[in-house]
C-alpha cells in the first residue's frame, strides 16, 4: 500500500511540463500579482493595499527581507509580495462552524495548499483531550490552559517556545523576555533551519553574524556573485538592484545547479524598458555547479589568487588589510596551497576553465559581493563554505569599504530582527545581564533547545508542551513522519497563527489555535494606532504600520497575546507592567533601546522616514569583534558530499507559487511546470542511464547513515537542465526525506539542500 505524504494530496497534483523561461518578472508578472490578489480580495482592495507596501508609512511587505531603497519606487513590491499580501488580505473567514465541520483526522488528510485557502482564522480554538474536533475558547480560557500545561512541567526547560521570522521586533522582545522570565532558553526558532549556518560562520570569522553591505554597495560593485540563491522567486526586489549594478559597469556571476530564470534576463515591470523590451540580461557567466560544490569553488578560486599573487607579487592581495586587520592569514594560506584540482573538478563539476575565467574576472575587480542563500546554507558543510567564501573576500580586502562585502540573503521579513530582539538558543552573556538589569532579574544562562534539538527533546519525552509564535512547525521541520511523531507526544501543542497550516493537524494531547492581526491589519489600542518594527536584510530597522480592519473582532495583536499570556503564566506579581505594553509600543521600544546595542532613541530614530541603520562593525569602520579581535582566515579542509553509484543528490527547494510551507498555487512558472507539485527533476543524462522517462511516475527513496527507510512516493520525472548528479524536489513535499539527524556541523541547520535518493517504482497516490 502506498504511504501517503503528509501534508499534500497526490491524487490533486498533475503537473504538466513546458520549457523553461529564460527572463523573469515583466509583464506577465504584473499580470499574475493583480490576478493572485485579486483572487483574494477583490479589486479595488487590491490597488489600495499594494499602494500601501514597503512605502514610508505603510507597512512592511510579510514576504521577503530585501530592503527597500531611500526612495521606494511606486510599486515597492513584486509578484511574490503580492501574493503574500493577499495570502493575508484575504476576504476568506473561517471560525468556529468550519472547525465543527472538519475534525483534526480531516483536516490531518487535507494539503498544504486546501489548509491556507481556508482563509483568516477568527477566534480562539481548543482542542481538548480525547476530543476529535477544535472547540470555541476563550482567550481567558486558552491562556489558563497554557499556564496550567506550564505549571505542570518539571522544570521551565520542558517547554520550547518556537518562532518565525516573520514575528516583529516589538513582539520578539517581549515574547523572549517572557520565555527567560518562565526560566528557560528554549527558543528554536526558523533561523535554525534557515540562515543559521551564515551566522555561524560570520560571527567566527567577522565578529558580527549578520550581512555587511548596503544597497548602495550592491550598486556599487563591479562583481556581484549570487551562489546558492533563486533571487527571481525569492527576493524578486533584488533583481532591481542586481540590475542597477550592472547598468553602473557590474559583472554578475550565478553559482547554481539550476539554470534559474530570474538570474538570467530580468525585465523590469518598474521601467517601460522592462515592460516592453527584452529586459537586462543579468549573469555573465553562469557556473553550474554539483550540490555541494561551493567550498571547492572558493578553495579554487583562493588557490588561483594565491598563485596569481606569487606571479606578480604585491599585486594581488591586499597586504596592508591583511596585515593590519586579520589573523591567521600564513596557515591559511600554507593549507590552501595544498588544494587538488582533481578534488576540486569532482567536488563542483566544474571545467577547470570557467573556473579560471572567474579568477580572471576577480583579478579585475575591486569591489567584490558575495550573495548567498540557502544553497550554501543547508549542507554538511555549510559552515565551513561560508568561511571560504570569508577568506575569499579577506585575500583582497573586499569587507568594510564601499561596493564590497558578504551579502547573506535573509528570508523572513524579520528573521534577522527577531535573532537582534534576543530570540536564541544560546544567548550572549552581555545580552542576557542587559535584559538582567533593565527588567531586575537573572535570566536563565545554560544554553537552550535549537529546531532540531527541539524536536529530539519532544520524541524523548523532555519537552511536553510546544509554543510556536507563528511559522509551520511540522511543516517546516525536516524528517516530516518523525517530527509529527515528536510532536504527537507532547501534553499541549499551541500555534499562534493567521492562517491554518499542517501544524494545526498534527497536534500534542491538547492543542490551541491563538488567532492574531497580521502585519496588514490595523492595530488600535486604548493609546491609539500602534506600529511594529522590523530589521531587513541589511540592518535596516523601519516601522510598518497596518491598515486593514481586522478580520474578527475576537483577534489579538501578537504583543497584546505575549502580554496576556505573560501575566496569567507569571502571576499578578510579577513587576514587567505587561499591561502597559501591551497597550503602548512605544514602551517596548524604549525597554528595547536600552537593552539592545544600536537602538538608542529608537522611538524619534524609527519614526524618520525609512529608519535607521544599525552598527556593523566590520563594515563601519573594519573592527572585528573575534575572539582574535581581528577578523580570522580559516583553514577548511575540502569536502563535498559523496553519492553512491546509481543515486542522485536531492535538494529540496521552493517552487514560484509557494511562500515556505505556504502554497499560493500550483505552478512553478519560471521553470515551465504547472498545476502539481509532485516533481522531480533529473538532469535528462542521468534520467536514462538511470531508466527514468519524462513524465513517469516514481518513489523517491532517501538514504541515510541511520538506514531508516525514507519514501516519498509518486513524483513525476522532470527531465531539466539542472548539474550532473542532481536532483531537485519541491520543499515541504520533500521533507519526509531530510533526516533529522542529517545537519550541518556547528549550525545543526538540517541538510536539505543534499539528500542521497534512489529511485522505485511508484507506489500509487
Ligand atoms: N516567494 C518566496 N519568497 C521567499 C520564500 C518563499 O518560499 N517564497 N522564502 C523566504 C525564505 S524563509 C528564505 S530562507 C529565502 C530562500 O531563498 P533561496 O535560498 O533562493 O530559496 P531556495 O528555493 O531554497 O533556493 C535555493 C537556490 O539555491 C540553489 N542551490 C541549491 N543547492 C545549491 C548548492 O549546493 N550550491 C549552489 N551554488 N546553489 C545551490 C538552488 O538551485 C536554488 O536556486 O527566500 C525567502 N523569500
Ligand atoms: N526541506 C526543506 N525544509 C525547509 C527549508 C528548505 O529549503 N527545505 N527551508 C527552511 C527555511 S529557510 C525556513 S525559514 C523555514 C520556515 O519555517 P516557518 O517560518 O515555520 O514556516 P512558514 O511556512 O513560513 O510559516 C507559515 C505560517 O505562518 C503563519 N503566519 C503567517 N503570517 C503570520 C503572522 O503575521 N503572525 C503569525 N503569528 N503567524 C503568521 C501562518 O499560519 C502560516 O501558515 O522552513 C525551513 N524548512
Ligand atoms: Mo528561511
Amino acid at each position: 500500500m502506498a504511504r501517503r505524504a503528509p501534508g499534500s494530496d497526490p491524487a490533486q497534483d498533475a503537473p504538466r511540463v513546458g520549457a523553461p523561461q529564460h527572463a523573469a518578472a515583466g509583464v506577465p508578472a504584473v499580470v499574475h500579482t493583480l490576478r493572485a490578489a485579486g483572487a483574494q480580495m477583490g479589486a479595488g482592495r487590491t490597488l489600495s493595499l499594494l499602494r500601501r507596501v514597503n512605502q514610508h508609512g505603510g507597512f512592511d511587505c510579510p514576504g521577503c527581507a530585501w530592503p527597500e531603497p531611500d526612495r521606494p519606487h511606486l510599486a515597492e513590491f513584486c509578484e511574490n509580495g503580492a501574493k503574500a499580501v493577499a495570502e493575508e488580505a484575504t476576504e476568506r473567514r473561517i471560525g468556529r462552524e468550519f472547525f465543527a465541520a472538519h475534525p483534526v483526522a480531516d483536516l490531518a488528510g487535507r494539503s498544504g495548499y486546501w489548509l491556507g485557502q481556508q482563509g483568516r482564522l477568527t477566534e480562539p480554538m481548543l482542542l481538548e483531550e480525547g476530543a476529535d474536533r477544535y472547540a470555541p475558547v476563550s482567550w481567558e480560557r486558552a491562556f489558563d490552559v497554557v499556564a496550567e500545561e506550564l505549571a505542570a512541567l518539571d522544570s521551565p526547560d520542558g517547554a520550547a517556545f518556537y518562532t518565525s521570522g516573520r514575528t516583529a521586533n516589538e513582539t520578539a522582545f517581549l515574547y523572549q523576555l517572557f520565555v527567560r522570565r518562565f526560566g528557560t532558553n528554549n527558543l528554536p526558532d526558523c533561523s535554525n533551519l534557515c540562515h543559521e549556518s551564515s551566522g555561524s560562520a560570520l560571527v567566527e570569522t567577522l565578529g558580527v553574524g549578520k550581512g555587511s553591505v548596503r544597497l548602495k554597495d550592491l550598486h556599487q560593485a563591479d562583481l556581484v556573485v549570487v551562489a546558492g540563491q533563486n533571487p527571481g522567486t525569492n527576493h524578486p526586489r533584488m533583481l532591481s538592484a542586481l540590475e542597477r549594478a550592472k547598468r553602473a559597469g557590474a559583472r554578475i556571476v550565478s553559482v547554481n545547479p539550476l539554470p534559474e530564470a530570474g538570474l538570467e534576463r530580468f525585465r523590469n515591470p518598474q521601467t517601460a524598458r522592462g515592460l516592453a523590451g527584452g529586459g537586462t540580461r543579468l549573469t555573465d557567466l553562469f557556473l553550474q555547479i554539483r550540490l555541494g560544490g561551493d567550498l571547492a569553488l572558493f578553495r579554487a578560486l583562493n588557490l588561483l589568487l594565491l598563485e596569481a599573487e606569487d606571479a606578480a607579487p604585491g599585486t594581488v592581495l591586499d597586504h596592508a588589510f591583511i596585515r593590519e586587520h586579520c589573523h591567521g592569514f600564513e596557515e591559511w594560506a600554507a593549507d590552501a596551497r595544498t588544494t587538488s584540482w582533481d578534488a576540486v573538478l569532482a567536488a563542483t563539476g566544474l571545467p577547470e576553465e570557467q573556473i579560471r575565467e572567474l579568477a580572471a574576472m576577480v583579478l579585475g575587480s575591486r569591489r567584490i559581493v558575495v550573495c548567498w542563500a540557502m544553497g550554501l546554507t543547508q549542507h554538511k558543510h555549510a559552515v565551513p563554505t561560508i568561511r571560504e567564501v570569508v577568506d575569499f573576500l579577506l585575500l583582497r580586502g573586499n569587507v568594510g569599504r564601499p561596493g564590497a562585502g558578504v551579502c547573506p540573503v535573509r528570508g523572513h521579513s524579520n528573521v534577522q530582527g527577531d535573532r537582534t530582539m534576543g530570540i536564541v538558543e544560546k544567548p550572549a552573556p552581555a545580552f542576557l545581564d542587559a535584559l538582567g538589569r533593565e527588567f531586575g532579574f537573572e535570566p536563565p544562562r545554560h544554553h537552550g533547545l535549537d529546531t532540531v534539538d527541539a524536536v529530539r527533546a519532544m520524541r524523548d519525552g523532555r519537552v511536553r508542551v510546544l509554543f510556536a509564535m507563528g511559522g509551520n512547525f511540522v511543516g517546516a521541520a525536516p524528517d516530516t513522519l518523525a517530527t509529527e511523531a515528536a510532536v504527537r507526544r507532547c501534553r499541549l501543542t499551541v500555534h499562534v497563527s493567521t492562517k491554518l497550516n499542517r501544524s494545526h493537524a498534527v497536534t500534542g494531547a491538547r492543542a490551541l489555535i491563538l488567532p492574531v492581526l497580521g502585519r496588514t491589519d490595523l492595530d488600535a489600542t486604548a493609546a491609539g494606532r500602534q506600529f511594529v518594527t522590523v530589521e531587513d536584510s541589511m540592518g535596516m530597522v523601519h516601522a510598518s504600520r497596518g491598515a486593514l480592519r481586522p478580520p474578527s473582532p475576537e483577534l489579538l495583536s501578537e504583543p497584546a497575546l505575549v502580554c496576556r499570556l505573560a501575566r496569567r503564566v507569571l502571576g499578578p506579581q510579577d513587576e514587567v507592567p505587561w499591561e502597559e505594553f501591551a497597550v503602548s509600543y512605544d514602551l517596548v521600544r524604549d525597554r528595547i533601546s536600552r537593552v539592545v546595542p544600536g537602538f538608542d532613541d529608537f522611538n524619534a530614530r524609527v519614526r524618520a522616514p525609512g529608519g535607521f541603520a544599525l552598527p556593523h562593525a566590520p563594515r563601519d569602520s573594519r573592527t572585528f569583534p573575534t575572539a582574535t579581535g581581528r577578523a580570522n582566515f580559516t583553514v577548511n579542509p575540502l569536502t563535498a558530499p559523496e553519492v553512491p553509484p546509481g543515486r542522485l543528490l536531492l535538494q529540496t527547494l521552493r517552487s514560484h507559487d509557494q511562500y515556505n510551507t505556504t502554497v499560493y498555487g500550483l505552478d512553478d512558472r519560471y521553470r515551465g511546470i504547472e498545476g502539481g507539485r509532485r516533481v522531480v527533476l533529473v538532469n535528462p543524462g542521468d534520467a536514462r542511464e538511470l531508466g527514468l522517462a519524462d513524465g513517469a511516475y516514481t518513489d523517491l527513496v532517501g538514504e541515510w547513515a541511520d538506514g531508516v527507510e525514507r519514501r516519498a512516493p509518486h513524483f513525476r520525472v522532470v527531465h531539466y537542465p539542472t548539474a550532473r548528479g542532481c536532483a531537485a524536489a519541491y520543499f515541504p513535499e520533500a521533507n519526509v526525506l531530510v533526516p533529522l539527524d542529517s545537519t550541518a556541523d556547528i549550525s545543526n541547520t538540517p541538510t536539505s539542500k543534499s539528500v542521497v535518493v534512489r529511485f522505485e517504482p511508484d507506489s500509487g497516490a
